[in-house]
């Protein structure tokens, strides 16, 4: 239940370290710690503050459609990845606009900063919409998630489409101990990406007709990104299990450093003064069965009551 990541937050409260990070925003950390939730008794969605669902359910089916770009989400009207296309853009040479060198920091300290950085997004954001040139330059992340799940590409020139391979080996080999998706491409990760996957792999496990799903997270930011990492690999669970005919099972969330930043510090002492809600349920139009063939509108969520929103900047 919700209840294992309100214990994740208080634990690293309790036991973190003060850790300085790549930035420069400070934390604090642990190393190792797993949760469980168990799909059947609700959808893990955080109640203690809103998570927007419409937002975890465009960058999963981003990523189930190997797409790397920002111009998707952006369509979808999910900002969650600008900061990183935009600091590629920012770092070419074909930017001609004012310094936004560390924007990310200089954004959060300095209004007028702000102000500059804020019109400088809204112009990338437009121009990734409006000119296909330009997204396809500029949009592009680089072999990020979309890229390894569906297009892994061998020494030999060859493709590898991880994920429909996993579906095809729970559909027919079921008790396989292979049945692993591995975003983390050491070849890539130092030269062709603009983050260094987070979740690095996962792996599914098949027990009396239950589907289940590990994940191995290399880094993970408690406070923004792990309520969505949670819904996101609980939604792919569960519309793997509707396409291969199994009921969900559990979700087991590893996590290597779990950090919180030290700006979120005020938020999560909120967060942990409320009461967690009945969860809600996720409904998968069953008309549409191959993960494939999935868009926005065959999902649906009921029966979300959550607290209000906590904003929190984004470390970059
Ligand atoms: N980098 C950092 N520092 N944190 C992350 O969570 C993170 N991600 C992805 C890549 N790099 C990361 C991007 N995922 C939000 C949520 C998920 C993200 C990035 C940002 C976020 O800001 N959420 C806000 C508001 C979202 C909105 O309404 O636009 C929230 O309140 O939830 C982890 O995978």
């Amino acid at each position: 239940s919700e209840n294992e990541y309100l214990q994740l937050l208080r634990s690293v409260l309790e036991r973190g370290t003060v850790k300085e990070d790549r930035t420069g925003t400070g934390t604090v950390s642990t190393f190792g710690y797993q949760m469980r939730f168990n799909l059947n008794e609700g959808f893990p969605l955080i109640t203690t503050k809103r998570v927007s669902f419409k937002l975890v359910v465009s960058e999963l089916l981003w990523f189930i459609k190997g797409d790397t770009n920002i111009r998707y989400l952006l369509q979808h009207n999910n900002n969650i990845w600008n900061e990183w296309a935009f600091k590629k853009w920012i770092e070419s040479t074909d930017y001609t606009g004012p310094d936004m060198t560390g924007f990310g920091l200089r954004s959060q300290s300095d209004e007028a900063f702000n102000v500059l950085y804020l019109e400088q997004m809204d112009l990338f954001k437009q121009q990734i919409l409006q000119d296909e040139a330009f997204a396809e330059k500029y949009g592009e992340l680089g072999n990020v998630y979309g890229k390894q799940w569906r297009d892994w590409k061998t020494s030999q020139g060859e493709s590898i489409d991880q994920l429909k391979d996993v579906i095809h080996t729970i559909k027919t080999n079921p008790d396989s101990r292979r049945m692993i998706v591995t975003a983390w491409n050491p070849e890539d990760v130092p030269r062709n990406m603009a983050l260094p996957p987070c979740h690095t792999m996962f792996q599914f496990y098949v027990s009396e007709g239950k589907l289940s799903c590990q994940l191995y997270q290399r880094s993970g930011d408690i406070f923004l990104g792990i309520p969505f990492n949670i819904a996101s690999y609980a939604l792919l669970t569960l519309l793997i299990a509707h396409e291969c005919g199994l009921q969900p099972g559990e979700f087991v969330h590893t996590l290597g450093d779990a950090h919180i930043y030290s700006n979120h510090m005020e938020q999560i002492k909120t967060q942990l003064a409320r009461e967690p809600r009945e969860l809600p349920q996720v409904r998968i139009n069953p008309d549409v069965s191959s993960l494939f063939d999935v868009e926005v509108d065959d999902i649906v969520l009921d029966n979300y009551q959550p607290h209000p929103s906590i904003k929190a900047p984004v470390a970059v």
